[in-house]
């Protein structure tokens, strides 16, 4: 096959949406209605009960994003909250983010985009 074919057959892989979000590709993501985020948390390794940051990625850019976290069998949040920071090209950075207690958790994602659609994106993540 032809180098400019094959280009093209790249576009339509999903997940190659990605190009649009380079150092993401291989990070954890959800999509939902044409939104996808990615994330990746400092530390790598999130340690239950100590505050983390996530670097997110939000495709297509949006331009507000909000993070938050909850676990749905026990009906509680964090307790506190995170704050964010928009980096600009769909980036935002949030902080603050504590996991205090170990078991089934539930990142909340809501993303707006330049349309003023919301989207709101949940990824299930489990504490050790
Ligand atoms: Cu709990």
């Amino acid at each position: 096959m032809k180098p400019l074919l094959l280009g093209l057959l790249a576009l339509l892989v999903p997940g190659s949406a990605w190009a649009c979000l380079p150092g993401f590709e291989t990070a954890s993501k959800v999509t939902r209605d044409g939104a996808t985020v990615a994330w990746k948390s400092e530390p790598a390794k999130i340690i239950t009960g100590a505050p983390f940051a996530l670097e997110l990625a939000v495709c297509p850019a949006a331009t507000r994003l909000s993070v938050d976290a909850h676990m749905p069998a026990h009906r509680h949040g964090m307790n506190y909250q995170p704050s964010i920071r928009a980096l600009g090209e769909g980036r935002f950075r949030a902080e603050g983010l504590v996991l205090h207690m170990p078991g089934a958790w539930e990142f909340v994602f809501e993303v707006v985009n330049a349309a003023g659609k919301l989207t709101r994106l949940t990824a299930n993540y489990q504490a050790p």
